[in-house]
């Protein structure tokens, strides 16, 4: 059976645990990172020796990397669906992702850690707003990708849409300001209905550290 490696809370697990949830296969999920720790420990620093989450063990294929894996999974189990079978709508999607990891999700995890992972007493008005701001800003370009599609890489949803979904999912959830995004909090809507997409990342993240430990373990297996 499929197993994973990463707590349910994470940025980068909830989009593997999404994918897997879309294409119905059955998995085990081990929580460590975090609270839970165990990063540090031989036998998994064996598989990842980057001590980070998420990790996937499929019938004896090791790998690491939330975009690797997701694009492993689709290609092995999600063709036609997560993984477009047309070329170019695969490049399309492929490049969406690459799009979050590098432009849009360092200011969102900023955002995040200076948000609700940080003492209240200690935040920084300006730098949230500045953090705001950058990720509202590289948001407008996947708001105009949207204009005149259902989904990132076209009219069903893609492995594209799996990083950047779970992103929004905290977006939409943060106290922050946000520009006008229509297209995609009508995106973001449709998501909002997929069964896979409440499972494994509409749930409770907390408003800071206390609360985020707290639903951390509450969220466990
Ligand atoms: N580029 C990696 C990043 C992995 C990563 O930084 N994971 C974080 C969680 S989002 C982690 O392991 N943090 C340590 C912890 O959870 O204790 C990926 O996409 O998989």
């Amino acid at each position: 059976m499929l197993e994973v490696w990463g707590r349910r809370n994470s940025s980068n697990v909830m989009p593997v645990m999404w994918a897997i949830g879309e294409m119905g296969l059955p998995y085990r999920r081990h929580d460590v990172g975090g609270s839970f720790g165990g990063l540090d420990q031989p036998d998994y620093l064996a598989m990842n020796p980057n001590g980070r989450v998420p990790t996937i063990n499929d019938e004896g294929f090791v790998l690491w990397e939330s975009n690797a894996i997701l694009r492993y999974l689709s290609r092995r189990y999600g063709t036609g669906s997560l993984l477009p079978d047309n070329e170019t709508e695969c490049a399309i999607a492929d490049q969406w992702m690459e799009w979050l990891k590098t432009t849009a999700y360092p200011h969102y995890i900023e955002l995040f850690w200076v948000t609700v992972r940080t003492e209240p007493a200690n935040r920084d008005a300006g730098r949230i707003a500045a953090c705001a701001e950058r990720l509202g800003k590289a948001l407008k370009i996947l708001d105009a990708r949207l204009a005149d599609r259902a989904y990132i890489a076209g009219d069903r949803l893609t492995m594209a849409d799996i990083p950047n979904g779970t992103m929004a999912f905290r977006y939409f959830n943060l106290d922050v300001v946000r520009p006008e995004l229509p297209n995609v909090t009508a995106w973001y809507e449709r998501l909002c209905e997929r069964p896979a997409y409440r499972e494994h990342v509409m749930f409770p993240f907390g408003r800071n550290p206390a609360e985020w430990y707290r639903l951390e373990r509450e969220t466990g297996s």
